[in-house]
């Protein structure tokens, strides 16, 4: 059959209407139990050195405390995506399974980032909670702690598919997605200077290049590109072609990120958003740049960017006068169908691949 994209698992949704069909609540069931099998693997592990015993203790905390509470569309994307993609003979449970640890190890790394980005971002809250380096004794101790989260991705590919024809593929899926993550990464921060306001740089395509290196690889292409390995589609052109609208979703998804930093509840998010505060090249600041006045463009560049309240009021307030929120939803209504049709086209012209 031809390769299909598997739509069912997309993960972009618009916040009106109604919500994306969800992976079988039971999956998240096996996730957790399998966050517990690695538990017992590491303790396990710290029967091999007893001096690393407190170490490994410590480690599970990390773990519990950063792999729950969120909503596992990433690694859940990839379980979604593997029961599209195989062929009846290829669902077995051992391959399933499979599917399961590779999408804890997007949600290892989804953890490592998180940790890491919420420091250099100073942000207060993650999922509900404080962020990691937020609690009592951790602080940049979260640094290392950020590693050891990426570290246990390897550890799990080389403890549970090392003699998968799929191993290598994957490695270095993983590499090569986290080196572009962290480009992007890289990127947020350079066009955020503290103490530095300068809108000259933040234009449209430095906003899309951000949005799509920092998250778009890891967050959309990640998941499926794991799942099209695994079942042996290997191919460069398929690939490329579930790249090109897996990035334009997760654009999508940054957009919505960037607008939810601004207006949306911390109840429903999780965080409390710290854009305007860090002088990032936020898609609200882009278009709102697009929008001004000579006198509101002053207004900006005099609040941006600072961490007194009552400037990122003034700046909020910009935007309220700006309408931003209408542009967004126009945005969103626009680009949701834009994104729908690319699913049909593209999941009816990608070449048949043969298995
Ligand atoms: C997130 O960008 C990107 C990565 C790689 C974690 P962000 O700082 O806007 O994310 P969040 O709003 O979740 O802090
Ligand atoms: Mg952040
Ligand atoms: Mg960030
Ligand atoms: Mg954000």
């Amino acid at each position: 059959p031809p390769f299909r994209i598997p739509v069912q698992q997309l993960t972009v949704s618009k916040m009106s209407g109604t919500p994306p069909p969800v992976v079988a609540a039971s999956d998240a069931e096996v996730f957790m139990g399998l966050l517990n099998q690695v538990k017992l693997d590491l303790a396990e592990e710290q029967k091999k050195d007893v001096q690393l015993e407190s170490t490994f203790c410590r480690l599970k905390e990390v773990l519990d405390y950063n792999l729950t509470g969120g909503k596992k569309n990433r690694g859940l994307s990839v379980i979604a995506s593997y029961r599209q993609l195989a062929s009846p003979s290829q669902q077995t449970e051992d391959n399933i399974t499979n599917a399961m640890i590779i999408g804890l190890c997007v949600e290892l790394l989804q953890a490592s980032l998180l940790v890491a980005d919420d420091i250099m971002d100073k942000s207060t809250t993650r999922r509900g909670k404080p962020c990691w380096y937020k609690n009592e004794g951790v602080g940049l101790f979260a640094i290392n702690d950020s590693f050891l989260l990426k570290s246990m991705i390897y550890e799990l590919l080389k403890k549970y598919c090392t003699e998968k024809p799929f191993y290598v593929n994957v490695l270095e899926l993983f590499f090569q997605v986290s080196y572009k993550t962290e480009l992007g990464q890289a990127l947020d921060l350079l066009t955020a200077q503290p103490n530095k306001i300068d809108f000259s740089s933040f234009t449209e395509e430095r906003y899309e290049a951000i949005a799509k290196y920092k998250t778009a690889f890891y967050s959309f292409y990640l998941p499926i590109a794991a799942s099209m390995y695994m079942v042996g589609i290997v191919s460069k052109e398929a690939h490329a072609s579930a790249e090109a609208i897996l990035l334009e979703m997760g654009q999508f998804f940054q957009i919505q990120d960037d607008y939810l930093d601004c207006f949306g509840e911390p109840e429903v998010t999780g965080k409390v958003g710290t854009d305007i505060e860090d002088n990032k090249c936020s898609w609200l600041i882009v278009q709102a740049l697009k929008m001004v006045t000579p006198e509101q463009r002053t207004l900006l560049e005099e609040n941006y960017g600072c961490q007194d309240p009552e400037k990122v009021a003034c700046v909020k307030a910009v935007y309220a006068e700006l309408n931003l929120q209408t542009v967004y939803q126009q945005y969103e209504e626009k680009s949701y169908a834009r994104l729908m049709s690319l699913v049909d086209h593209h999941s009816t012209s990608l070449p048949k691949i043969s298995r």
